[in-house]
């Protein structure tokens, strides 16, 4: 697990560089956007389960036969993995969010779940739209609470649907 500050180090300590212009930059607009990280995390934790309620009631308002006979949330087995899903894409996008690095959801999230997903028949174009939903969610109440700046509410999320 690496964040922002720690992979920045790395890198420049592997080839024996002091930090220039490009690393300064870099950490500067994480810290300037540090306290916004923290609210945005902290709004997540506190909405979490709601957060996943409605995107999941939207996403299968959008797409109905996800529930039906034959459809990947058929069953309630299913249908409570799909939520425990979103569940983790919220919860790793929010740790992302703070460490300002996508490396944990490589790591923790991403690596092999293609595969797993093509194996089981899970769908990948629904899932992507859920964690879409997510997002917007999340913005909107980042708005909402007043929170500035808020450009890298996406970059985990966007990740995730690369
Ligand atoms: C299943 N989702 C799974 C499985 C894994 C994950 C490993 C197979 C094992 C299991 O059923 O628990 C995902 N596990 C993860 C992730 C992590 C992890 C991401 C990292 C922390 O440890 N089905 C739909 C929707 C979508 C969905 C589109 C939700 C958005 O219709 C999800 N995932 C879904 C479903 C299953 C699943 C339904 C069960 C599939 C089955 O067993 O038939």
């Amino acid at each position: 697990m690496r964040d922002l500050v720690t992979n920045l180090i790395r890198n420049y300590d592997s080839s024996g560089r002091y930090l220039d212009r490009d690393a300064i930059d870099s950490l500067k607009s994480y810290f300037e956007t540090g306290t916004a990280r923290v609210a945005v995390a902290t709004l997540i934790n506190g909405n979490a389960a709601s957060i996943v309620k409605q995107a999941s009631a939207q996403l299968y308002e959008e797409v109905p036969e996800l529930l039906r006979p034959g459809g990947n949330s058929y069953t309630t087995r299913r249908y409570a993995a799909c939520l425990r899903d979103l569940d983790y894409y919220l919860r790793y996008a929010s740790y992302a969010l703070v460490a300002g690095d996508t490396n944990v959801l490589d790591e923790r999230v991403l690596q092999g779940l293609r595969e797993t997903y093509n194996s089981l028949g899970v769908p990948i174009a629904p899932t992507v739209r859920g964690i879409e939903i997510m997002k917007d969610m999340v913005k909107a109440m980042a708005t909402e609470a007043g929170i500035g700046n808020i450009g890298f509410v996406d970059q985990p999320f966007d990740h995730m649907n690369r």
